[in-house]
């Protein structure tokens, strides 16, 4: 058996462990960041139950940090709240982010880990079978639900060899995301495995199983071995190490070598995480921004290398560098250790320990900039403007770019060795813990709103097409999310305003006022971030259906979770036959999802287009009435 076969039987409460089919897995840990947080509190309360059924959750606060009016605060106390009266743990503000804090204080190996955040997969550094969900089922699984997936494939990635001096993990995931696109890894599981796999330290894993979350993968894991049992014994929690792997005789679906050796320093170009490129070929170009931070590249032994290239050096004046640490406990180290001070001195600015310029909380680069940044997504206008250009990648690159001027290479590059630390700085202060709580209040600021929910499926489902819009449409183009927008995130009203607007500005506008219709859209629709307010805002505007040639998993579930309908094309050729304004009929709408078969009526062509509906028996019911929290009891 592989690992994640393992993992999954270990957890399996039903369902055949054969790929494509529905399997349901038992959740032993979950984590919530607020800007999704606050939504699945809300629906985590509707279903009612006291106390979180699972081993350990945690609540992070760590994305919406900038608090500019009441708004954030209200969000943050509202959490802390709900949470610590329902028996989960909380990670206040500045602690960091949550994957980074989570690999460092709560992961353990072999456990299963659902998280309201696409990046949740960092948890698969430390052998973790950790996927990124929905607000709803990740709330689900805090009441003691299973998370339900589709049996995912498991692709080998063979790792052979040492990385050579300067490249890194992240060249590692971007070589991963150059092979097999951001659509290559939908409903696939990446098991690294090979002789490549011991020299990388559990931080370096996790920067690569984290933007496995580019690939569309369900999620990415390692094994769980001597890096690993070192890194829990330096975080003081050498009792939650299990060794974890493969059988010898494993069997995969796929198998894919990665030789680190031949690798070199490589980068994701504007606008997408799969459109990556040799540094070598973008050497010398000029640079207004550069960043280092996020769940991706963040950690002590990123920093640390950092703080090795400025050391003693200054950083270029023409480019505004900026240094967010994953966590606290990074930055208490680098602080005590001296390597902040080199940070400082060649002319860094310090971050909070939060998501930051990642999701365009702050940073803001200037008109037609080009900023280079050690995050995972570089999706348009995620930085918060349009014009400028966004490369991800390696913290090296970042640094040695950042004293030139210039895109550079740090191919080659002598630094001193860095050891992972035998001993993390350990100070849990800014982690509650529910037990020392006794009847906490739950606040509930003017922001906190209701969210909507859908309704049982009509006999006919009718509308216009509202948009038509192309392959790879994140979501971060369905919900924006920046410093405006993210102080909104419990408040769906007021995002449905600006639903779609990096596509069209006039949607939401349009959506109003025809009462809702359907979205059409290409390949691989919903890929990104896990925000249920893609659903949820859609739901508000009365969307009925996509229609779309694929989609991304976790943002298909939202939609389904929610009631919307996420119907395929049967035959791909048949998008280009429908335009924005057709009027659309799914007639007998509820026979249709009992089949799974659809007819789509287009009343102004006199054409009928066949779709499918791809789910299994329990999401069937769920589209049939309204969703997943009116489907509870039937
Ligand atoms: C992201 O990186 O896009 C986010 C912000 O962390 C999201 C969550 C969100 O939209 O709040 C994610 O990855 O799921
Ligand atoms: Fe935060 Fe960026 Fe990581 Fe999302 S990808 S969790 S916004 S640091």
């Amino acid at each position: 058996m592989n690992l994640t076969a393992k993992i999954i039987k270990a957890h399996l409460v039903s369902g055949e462990m054969k790929a494509g089919e529905e399997i349901a897995v038992k959740i032993d840990q979950t984590l919530t960041q607020d800007s999704t947080g606050t939504m699945a509190y809300l629906q985590f309360e509707a279903i009612g139950t006291d106390k979180v059924k699972t081993e350990r959750s945690v609540a992070y606060i760590d994305h919406n940090m900038l608090q500019s009016s009441q708004l954030n605060a209200d969000d943050h106390a509202y959490i802390q709240s709900v949470a610590l009266s329902h028996g989960i743990y909380v990670s206040k503000p500045g602690n960091g982010i949550c994957h980074q804090v989570h690999l460092e204080r709560f992961g353990k190996p072999g456990k299963t880990l659902l998280g309201s955040d696409s990046h949740t997969p960092t948890g698969g550094g430390i052998g973790m079978l950790a996927m990124g969900a929905g607000g709803l089922d990740v709330a689900l699984a805090m009441g003691g639900a299973p998370f339900y997936l589709v049996m995912p494939k498991v692709v080998n990635v063979e790792l052979k060899g040492k990385l050579r001096a300067g490249v890194t993990a992240k060249d590692v995931i971007l070589k991963v995301l150059e092979m097999l696109t951001t659509a290559g890894g939908v409903g696939k599981v990446m098991e690294y495995t090979g002789d490549g796999v011991k020299y990388l330290s559990v931080p370096e894993r996790a920067t690569i199983t984290n933007m496995g979350a580019e690939l569309g993968a369900t999620t990415s894991i390692f094994p769980s071995d001597e890096n690993t049992k070192a890194f829990l014994e330096a975080q003081g929690r050498g009792e939650d190490y299990i060794p974890l792997c493969a059988d010898d005789d494993a069997t995969y679906d796929e198998h894919i070598v990665i030789d680190l050796a031949e690798l070199t320093p490589l980068a994701a170009c504007p606008h997408s995480p799969g459109n990556v490129k040799p540094v070598s070929e973008l050497v010398g170009k000029k640079v207004d921004q550069i960043c280092v931070g996020s769940c991706t590249n963040s950690s002590y032994l990123d920093l640390m290398k950092v703080a090795a290239i400025l050391k003693g050096k200054r950083i270029h004046p023409e480019v505004s560098f900026t240094v967010s640490p994953g966590s606290r406990q990074v930055l208490t180290m680098l602080a005590e250790n001296g390597a902040l001070a080199d940070i400082l001195s060649a002319g860094a600015r310090l971050l909070e320990c939060a998501c930051g310029p990642c999701i365009g909380n702050g940073q803001s680069p200037k008109q037609d900039a080009v900023s280079l940044r050690t995050f995972n997504r570089n999706f348009f206008n995620r930085s918060g403007t349009p014009s400028a250009d966004v490369y991800l990648v390696s913290p090296e690159t970042a640094a040695v770019s950042a004293l030139a001027g210039v895109i550079t290479s740090p191919e080659g590059i002598d630094l001193p060795d860095i050891p992972m630390p035998a001993k993390f700085l350990i100070n849990d202060n800014l982690i509650l813990r529910p037990e020392d709580f006794k009847d906490v209040k739950i606040v509930r600021g003017d922001n906190i709103k209701p969210f909507p929910k859908g309704k049982k499926l009509d006999e006919n489902v009718k509308g216009e097409v509202l948009i038509k819009l192309g392959d790879d449409i994140t979501t971060d183009h369905i919900m924006p999310s920046n410093a405006a927008l993210l102080a909104y995130r419990s408040n769906v009203p007021y995002l449905s305003d600006y639903c779609l607007s990096n596509c069209d500005k006039e949607f939401p506008v349009r959506a109003k006022a025809k009462n809702g219709g359907f979205i059409v859209a290409g390949a691989n629709y919903g890929q990104g971030s896990s925000r249920e307010h893609a659903a949820l805002v859609p739901l508000y505007l009365g969307i009925k259906a996509v229609v779309a040639k694929s989609f991304a998993r976790i943002h298909k579930d939202n939609l389904m979770n929610n009631g919307i309908l996420p119907l395929v094309f049967a035959d791909p050729a048949d998008y280009d036959k429908l335009e924005q304004g057709d009027e659309l009929c799914i007639y007998n709408a509820p026979d249709s999802v009992k089949s799974r078969k659809f007819l789509l009526t287009v009343e102004n062509k006199d054409i009928r287009i066949p779709l499918r509906l791809e789910c299994g028996e329990r999401q069937q019911k769920m589209l049939l009435c309204g969703g997943s929290l009116n489907s509870i009891g039937e």
